[in-house]
């Protein structure tokens, strides 16, 4: 077999060159999506589908957020319709247990979704961390996000942030609802109170979690965990047709608005 020959330096270039380039074009988005949790892949997959530009900033080096861990570590995760159709359209497999319950494994549940969020459009960055938002006044709004290094974050480095602009940022960072909590304490005007999740409660909280999804401030989002958080619902447990659901619904609600405005 012959091996194709390829010098180091030019290994650097090419990925600096190409690294940079991306930078240069996500600097711009139609929408932001923090954290590739299944919200978020969700958000995106749909999204992108619409022809959106998206970008979803991932804190960790993985696809999946909660969904690896599953509950206690324990690999199924369980579903319940109307999202299983959503998987369905994914090719991941569903094992039913129930009229409407079904059992996912959560390796596949998380690589197809982020393979078809990727294949529909979506840009992916592992490594970013969105430590803060930025905003407009007359009309008050969030016009994108502050991104950061995770590492740079975690050795403790007093280094400032990049700036990335979207029409719609959607926090999709789970339980502390990380997004919309520092605009509601750094941008008290948005007037956004962040009561808390509520103790479990499964059997209503799927459903208030994705009525609840959609606008929370102008030009800001919630989906997902970060819903319960900042509506103050109860919590679910693993199960995950909300999550998946309420990354459709808020994909549904900032189309409807960007592409009504085009
Ligand atoms: C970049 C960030 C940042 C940041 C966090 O926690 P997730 O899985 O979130 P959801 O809401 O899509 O799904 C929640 C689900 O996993 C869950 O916990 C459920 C259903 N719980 C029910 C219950 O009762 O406990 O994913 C969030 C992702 C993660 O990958 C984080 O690493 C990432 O967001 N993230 N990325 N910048 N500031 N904060
Ligand atoms: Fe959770």
């Amino acid at each position: 077999m012959e091996i194709r020959q390829v010098d180091e330096v030019k290994i650097t270039k090419y990925i600096l060159k190409a690294t940079f380039e991306d930078w240069m074009d996500i600097a711009e988005n139609d929408v932001v999506i923090v954290g590739a949790g299944p919200s978020g892949l969700s958000a995106a997959y749909y999204l992108a589908k619409k022809g959106l530009k998206t970008t979803v900033f991932e804190r960790r080096l993985s696809f999946g957020g909660g969904i690896g861990g599953g509950a206690m570590l324990f690999h199924k995760i369980v579903i319940e319709s109307p999202a299983d159709q959503v998987l369905r359209e994914m090719n991941i497999r569903l094992q039913r247990v129930e009229e409407g319950v079904y059992i996912v494994d959560s390796s596949e549940f998380m690589a197809k979704l982020a393979s078809s969020a990727i294949d529909a459009g979506a840009k992916i960055v592992h490594g970013v961390t969105v430590d803060d938002v930025i905003f407009r006044e007359n009309p008050l709004r969030v016009t994108g996000v502050a991104v950061e290094w995770t590492a740079t974050q975690m050795a403790s480095l007093h280094v400032d942030p990049l700036f990335i602009h979207a029409k719609a940022v959607v926090d999709a960072t789970g339980h502390d609802a990380e997004v919309i909590s520092v605009a509601a304490r750094k941008i008290p005007e948005l007037g956004i109170a962040i009561p808390g999740e509520k103790s479990a409660y499964s059997e209503v909280a799927e459903k208030l979690t994705v009525d609840n999804t959609g606008e929370v401030a102008p030009g800001l989002y919630a989906a997902g965990m970060a819903v319960t958080e900042v509506k103050g619902l109860p919590r679910m447990g693993p199960i995950f047709g909300a999550m998946v659901l309420s990354g459709k619904k808020v994909a549904e609600d900032i189309a409807s608005t960007l592409l009504m405005k085009a």
